[in-house]
């Protein structure tokens, strides 16, 4: 069965390229004609991996020729998911299943009430790939993927493509759990870095409010019935911390390019979940304020 991709971005393409190579049959669904034409005049996605390029010519085709979908993989920002999906619907075959590459939460909701008869597969991904320009992308860090559908436990039968192309996953029946303890992680470092205009390393320095903040967002996890997720968050942030020092965070790197950040699916969503649970968290509000400040004054949006 054919392999839909939406996003031909980093991790669009670190998923496509490797589908591509083990004879998987891929096709790309690209935002317009003119988006398909540059496509076409690159001759393809090319995936750098240990510094080596490697140009992939898989097939794309412009959301407007798009044919029926069995198999979707949606790799787009959080914020673009819910207008991408309304474009896609009226091709989704009957039993189609739909691959949410999205991090953070409140996106994959937004999408799966927009297609309700296919089966929404939430993936959560510690992989690391960045594009170098259009249609070239570099795979930066080996991560691993965990994929789960929270209202049926019964693995899809494609997980054997994934083996094969080499893309380390598992089965996560836990999948809402995992993803909101990567939530709580992004939410506990990833401000921090943009308002401190620091590597994740230099967090170090600010231990006694990433503790507090840990403490909130454990508060956060408990009440939102997500305990699992808020065990050991504090010693998982240091560590994550010290084994990333050197790194710039997602978020970091999101306002330094100037580019429009996921913060309405990180930070804003714990903070509107706290409001629905009446949980007061004076810190993470705080954070979220001054991180929208910080957006504000340098031009970008708040959500
Ligand atoms: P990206 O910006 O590199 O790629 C997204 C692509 O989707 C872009 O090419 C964009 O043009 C395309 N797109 C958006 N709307 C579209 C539409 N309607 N039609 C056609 N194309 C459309 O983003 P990314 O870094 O690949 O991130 C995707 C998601 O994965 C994000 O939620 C991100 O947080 C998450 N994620 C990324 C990484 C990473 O290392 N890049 C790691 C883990 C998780
Ligand atoms: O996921 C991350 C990110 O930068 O988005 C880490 C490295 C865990 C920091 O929150």
């Amino acid at each position: 069965m054919r392999w839909h991709i939406l996003g031909a971005g980093s991790l669009g393409s670190l998923w496509a390229a490797r589908l591509y190579r083990a004879g998987c049959d891929v096709e790309l669904i690209l935002r317009d004609q003119q988006r398909l034409a540059s496509y076409q005049s690159a001759g393809g996605l090319t995936l750098i991996e240990d510094n080596q390029p490697h140009c992939y010519p898989i097939p794309a085709v412009s959301i407007d020729d798009c044919g029926p979908i069995s198999r979707l993989l949606l790799a787009c920002k959080a914020y673009d998911a819910p207008t991408a999906i309304i474009q896609l619907a009226p091709l989704l075959a009957e039993d189609a299943e739909v691959i949410l590459l999205q991090n953070g939460l409140g996106s994959q909701e937004r999408v799966a009430a927009l297609i309700p008869q296919a089966r929404c597969i939430l993936a959560s991904s510690t992989e690391g790939a960045f594009r170098q320009a259009d249609f070239c992308t570099v795979f930066a860090g080996h991560g691993h993927t965990w994929l789960g559908d929270p209202l049926q436990s019964e693995p899809p039968t494609w997980l054997v493509d994934l083996q094969q192309s080499q893309i380390n996953h598992d089965w996560a029946e836990d999948i809402v759990s995992r993803l909101w303890r990567k939530l709580a992680l992004n939410c506990a470092i990833n401000p921090l870095t943009v308002l401190y205009d620091c590597r994740n390393g230099g967090l170090l320095e600010h231990q006694a409010e990433v503790a507090t903040l840990c403490h909130e967002l454990n508060q956060l996890l408990h009440a939102c019935g997500m305990s699992t997720a808020a065990t050991g968050l504090h010693e998982q942030v240091i560590r994550v911390i010290n084994a990333t020092a050197a790194n710039y965070s997602s978020m970091h790197q999101d306002v330094s390019q100037k580019r429009r950040t996921e913060i309405a699916y990180l930070i804003g969503y714990a903070c509107a979940a706290a409001e629905r649970q009446q949980l007061q968290l004076p810190h993470l509000n705080a954070l979220n304020e001054r991180l929208g400040q910080y957006l504000d004054a340098h031009g970008l949006p708040r959500h």
